[in-house]
């Protein structure tokens, strides 16, 4: 854009939506200027759209104004490069940013409609499996509300993550067809687009001057093109664009059809390359040599890459500045081709030799690993690209000579570490995604003090030796905007007139909470929040699973991806050694609970799916327990997704994080229940650790084994069967699931359960964590029931949530990876 036509855009006037009177008119024009419909018969769909696009013209206004300022500051820019975005729902999160919510729906109010109900209509941003995907998001409203000059790069999936419907207790997948109505946030961009290419060959020569030069000729090439979706901070007037390419077929299929008459022929392949960017991966652990999810990854890196250099390229002529003014953050190893396409693009399009542009390309990028387990660590395989991206392979062959040879000469004689180390797996047969990760970055990345530990002593630990400053630990955050302003309104507003409203956009404000746990008043105001809240969640549950809470049973939630190192079925043995001891009357007396499960598997993860169906199958059999008079109630709550955590987390009264220490690399959840004023029980792993720091031994529920005890018990040998014969509450309870106690119909259907706890090695160490997490259930049991002790536990707990920011989290990127700083707020 030349200087005049952005002076121009300034010059527009702004919307008027400075009050109720002026956002009527301007609903009303909407509804006949975009939406189309006469406002007399406008649905709640209608309005919701009229809306959306007004707020959309509010934000573009602002993200013009921010694209000016960071172009005549020429800021270095941060790129993040996140193969998954769960944003959720937008409307809220906006109008709250922009000051509008009170105004907005006060003139919605006018009109006969009500933003509550208008909201639901929005459908949820699902592009992301869980965790990886839903900081990706915190982090852009971070970036945008402390004005970072953030932009986020990932892919517009015309299917986000399938809808979960349970039917006979069984997980069944739906696709998502969150585009139906259209997106009414992002802006289409047909004018920015970049050809990706595919396949094709290498040929080999040599130039004029005797230098050899490798060009990839013959390739099939894919359109990208991009749609911008506005991503806006809280009451900052700056916004973080966030921009997803979607593929089209080249305009060569048009010109070979109507050359060759094969019309029909030429639109199937067109739907081929259209493929790329149909459907999230629903699966976040395994998955291997998927050739259309490798050709996914390439294809969003190199749009991203060819656009972030064109921008560099509007106001420097060279890209030897290219590590000066740009910072690239490679979320998990998804983007990781961009090292290989980064260096491609210096030397087969701008001419540098190689070792200039590895310089270059080393200097751009940082890596974030968000996973130990050994399954979810990505590898390709050599053969598939060869075939797909012929000239990357060849480029990763020398990258890891260069590297190999560094290796060599640190470490004198010994093979066994260059081996370790290299790129390539011990057969030659794969390529080591987060090898070549941490090669090409100047920093990498974990995401809690126990994970980077780890990553530095075990997976990364040759890398550590070599260059141990590498290395660095941000524990992640949330976004106390979305957690806590919106999700969690009446807590918000009474935080806001006990300690003002600091902590929105510095969350080490909510110790002032502290000395308020002490107060009675304070007490019983927030323990009515959360009795509202829990409310809320049972009319949730009602309606969802057609199951009753009493608003006096404790609400004991566990909801993530359902996975085995997560341990769900610990929870169920729990769940099931309660009602053993309710309905005999042994144990006692023991406090009514209701326990909520919700969660989504890989839709080929045999055993996960197996445990949803458990969880169905007891919540069946207990809820229609009459001899439990109501003390024990078990729900799975189909479709977990933000929207439903927005309902979930605030209604919880305890929050299970209960991993198998050294598995869970953060969580993001634990942080979220916290800050709603749940109390946790949970393992020493992942962020718990730090939560547990921060709130102290006291206001917390911690058990099991720690992460080195596991360690030594994997290496000296575990024999989970031991455990199962000396504890009978913990024989009964997989007794009568194996033995078909749930599952009448079918008495066999758990015998994989059983077997993989008894026979298979119970891999994530159930049995050893049993009785220590059921003595500590009983623990919470008994603070439970001083109900003022525990609120006074649940106080503490928000008042010390402070470093669990996602705005911390990014400040310490920005001061110890990216070098950058924000704009003051
Ligand atoms: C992994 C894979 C593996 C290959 C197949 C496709 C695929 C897709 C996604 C993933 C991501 C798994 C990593 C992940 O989500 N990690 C979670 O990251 C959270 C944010 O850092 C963290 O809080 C969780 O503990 C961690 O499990």
């Amino acid at each position: 854009m030349d200087q005049t036509a952005k002076r121009d855009a300034a010059d527009i006037p702004a919307l008027d939506i400075g009050s109720v009177e002026a956002i009527k008119q301007q609903l009303k024009s909407y509804m006949v200027h975009n939406v189309g419909v006469d406002p007399e018969f406008a649905t709640q769909r209608d309005w919701l759209y009229a809306l959306a696009h007004l707020v959309r013209g509010r934000l573009s206004e602002q993200y013009l104004e921010t694209a000016r300022a960071q172009y005549d500051a020429d800021v270095r820019r941060i790129y993040y490069l996140s193969m998954e975005y769960l944003t959720g729902r937008s409307l809220l999160k906006q109008l709250y940013d922009l000051g509008l919510y009170d105004r907005v729906a006060q003139a919605l109010t006018e009109l006969g409609q009500s933003l509550d109900s208008v909201q639901e209509f929005e459908y949820d941003a699902a592009l992301g499996n869980g965790g990886l995907g839903r900081l990706a998001a915190c982090f852009l409203d971070s970036m945008a509300t402390h004005r970072y000059p953030g932009f986020g790069y990932g892919i517009r999936y015309e299917f986000g993550m399938f809808t979960q419907r349970v039917e006979n207790g069984e997980q069944v997948e739906h696709p998502e067809t969150w585009l139906r109505y259209g997106n009414p946030w992002e802006f289409e961009r047909p004018n920015v687009i970049y050809p990706v290419r595919f396949r094709g060959r290498l040929t080999h020569f040599k130039d004029e001057s005797g230098q050899s030069v490798t060009q990839w000729v013959d390739t099939s090439d894919v359109i990208a093109m991009a749609y911008d979706v506005p991503v806006p901070g809280f009451e900052s007037d700056a916004v973080v664009k966030l921009r997803l390419w979607s593929a089209r077929a080249t305009r060569d299929f048009d010109l070979r059809y109507f050359n060759e008459g094969n019309y029909i022929d030429a639109v199937k392949d067109k739907t081929i390359s259209e493929n790329l960017s149909k459907v999230l991966y629903p699966m976040d652990t395994t998955l291997m040599g998927q050739e259309l999810r490798l050709m996914q990854e390439y294809f969003f890196v190199s749009a991203s890459l060819q656009d972030i250099i064109a921008r560099h390229h509007r106001k420097h002529a060279t890209l030897d500045t290219l590590p000066e003014k740009v910072t690239v953050q490679l979320n998990d190893t998804h983007p990781s081709l961009a090292v290989p396409e980064l260096l491609r693009l210096l030397i087969d399009h701008y001419d540098y030799p190689f070792d200039k542009a590895w310089q270059i390309t080393r200097g751009v990028f940082n890596y974030t690993n968000h996973t130990l387990l050994p399954e979810a660590l990505e590898t390709w395989p050599i053969a598939m690209l060869e075939a797909v991206l012929p000239r990357h392979l060849d480029l990763i062959y020398k990258i890891n000579h260069e590297f190999l040879q560094q290796v060599k000469y640190a470490f004198p004689g010994q093979p066994d570490v260059l081996s370790r180390m290299s790129l390539i797996d011990d057969a030659g047969r794969r390529v080591r995604m987060a090898h070549l990760c941490v090669v090409g970055s100047r920093k990498v990345n974990g995401v809690a003090a126990l994970h980077t530990e780890l990553m530095r002593s075990h997976v990364f630990a040759d890398f550590n030796r070599l260059d141990p400053d590498k290395f660095v630990n941000v524990t992640n955050g949330v976004t106390q905007r979305r957690w806590l302003l919106q999700a969690n309104r009446p807590l918000a507003d009474l935080i806001t007139e006990v300690i003002g409203n600091r902590w929105t956009t510095d969350l080490e404000a909510l110790k002032d909470l502290e000395p308020h746990a002490e107060d009675a008043q304070f007490r019983h105001r927030f323990a009515a929040i959360k009795r509202a809240n829990k409310q809320r969640l049972a009319a949730m549950v009602q309606d969802r699973c057609g199951v009753s809470f009493a608003p006096d049973l404790m609400f004991d939630t566990q909801v993530k991806r359902i996975h085995e190192y997560k341990r769900q079925l610990l929870n169920v043995l729990h769940v099931i050694t309660l009602y053993n001891e309710m309905r005999s009357g042994r144990g006692g007396d023991r406090q009514p609970r209701a326990v909520v499960f919700g969660g989504k598997s890989a839709p080929g993860y045999f055993t996960a799916k197996l445990i949803i169906r458990l969880i169905n199958d007891v919540a069946a059999v207990i809820n229609h327990d009459r001899a439990l008079g109501g003390r024990l109630r078990v729900a799975f709550i189909p479709n977990y997704n933000v929207s439903a955590a927005e309902i979930i987390i605030p209604g919880t009264d305890l929050s299970e994080q209960i991993s198998t220490a050294g598995t869970e690399a953060s969580g993001t959840g634990n942080m979220k229940f916290a800050l709603g004023g749940a109390l946790t029980i949970g393992t020493l792993d992942g962020a718990n650790i730090e939560i547990k720091n921060a709130v102290g031994d006291d206001n917390i529920f911690i058990f099991g084994k720690t992460a080195e005890e596991v360690g030594d018990m994997r290496a000296r040998g575990y024999h989970p069967r031991e455990y199962y014969e000396g504890n009978a509450s913990l024989r009964e309870a997989i007794d009568m699931i194996a033995g078909g106690f749930f599952s009448a119909d079918d008495p066999g259907r758990y015998l994989p359960i059983r077997d993989a706890l008894l026979s298979g090695g119970d891999h994530f160490f159930l049995l050893a964590d049993f009785q220590d997490y059921v003595d500590t259930q009983r623990r919470v049991e008994e603070v439970y029931r001083d109900q003022d002790q525990w609120v006074r536990k649940a106080v503490l707990n928000v008042a010390n949530m402070g470093m669990f920011s996602s705005d911390r989290a990014i400040h310490s990127y920005a001061r110890d990876i990216w070098n950058v700083e924000g704009l003051p707020r």
